[in-house]
């Protein structure tokens, strides 16, 4: 065994984990949120789907994610919305029927010249790359919902990805993780905090607020279409959803 290397200066600090709920085309409260938590080289932002569809500029927050890939690890969860667009383009959906769900919006942003074909290639290639689950060592990460008695890596993605926290509420996981989701919106733009389970779309597009949550410290920072934001702490574990 070679000798141990002699340590290197503790100059970086350890990157956070911080998720990012809903964003729904909000381009303003995205670049709003990302001044005020300013990701650092060793952080990891995790999007939790539905970065697109209904809010007024779902190109401009692709744009910005992908750029924010060139500043720390993105690892972005696929939301039904993404789902979506992704069928329509591949032809395995009614283009129509992506439209009705918030996709007119954002065809919008990308000028519609040429219908469903005006999204950008390398928009589409990186929703391509999105992931049905995220952990870290306390928490996982997904879209809607999860079975809690699956294993994280047997999920049944359509229960992932649009299932709502309305029609089913899940027990703990079985990993003992607490999980870390959006898709449900909360129309008072309320945090709603289970304990083993934590929702954080507070419905920006609808004038709500966009929340980002890092789940280690409880800390959290919320921003609006407006470009208003606040930060604050997550709520303490209520009962019911
Ligand atoms: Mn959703």
């Amino acid at each position: 065994m070679p000798p141990s290397s002699p340590a290197k200066p503790s100059a970086e600090k350890p990157g956070r984990t911080i998720a990012i709920g809903d964003i729904h085309g909000c381009a303003t409260a995205l670049a709003a949120m990302l001044e005020m938590f300013r990701p650092q080289a060793a952080d990891t932002v995790v999007t939790l789907g539905d970065v697109i569809d209904r809010g007024p500029d779902s190109r401009g927050v692709v744009q910005q994610l992908l750029r924010l890939r060139e500043q720390c690890r993105v690892v972005c969860i696929l939301g039904n919305h993404e789902q979506m667009l992704l069928d329509a383009v591949e032809g395995l959906m009614p283009v129509q029927e992506w439209l009705h769900h918030g996709g007119a919006q954002a065809l919008d942003s990308y000028g519609r010249g040429s219908g469903i074909n005006s999204i950008d290639d390398e928009h589409v290639a990186f929703f391509r790359t999105w992931v049905d689950v995220f952990e870290t060592p306390g928490e996982f990460f997904v879209h809607g919902n999860y079975w809690a008695t699956r294993p994280l890596d047997r999920q049944p993605w359509r229960d992932l990805r649009w299932q709502s926290l309305h029609w089913h509420t899940p027990e703990p996981h079985r990993s003992g993780k607490t999980a870390v989701l959006g898709h449900t919106s909360n129309k008072q733009g309320r945090i709603v905090n289970l304990g083993h389970l934590v929702c954080i779309d507070t419905y920006c597009c609808g004038g709500g607020w966009l929340t980002a949550l890092e789940p280690a410290t409880g800390r959290v920072w919320q921003t609006q279409e407006t470009g208003e934001g606040r930060e604050g702490s997550l709520p303490a574990p209520t009962g019911r959803f």
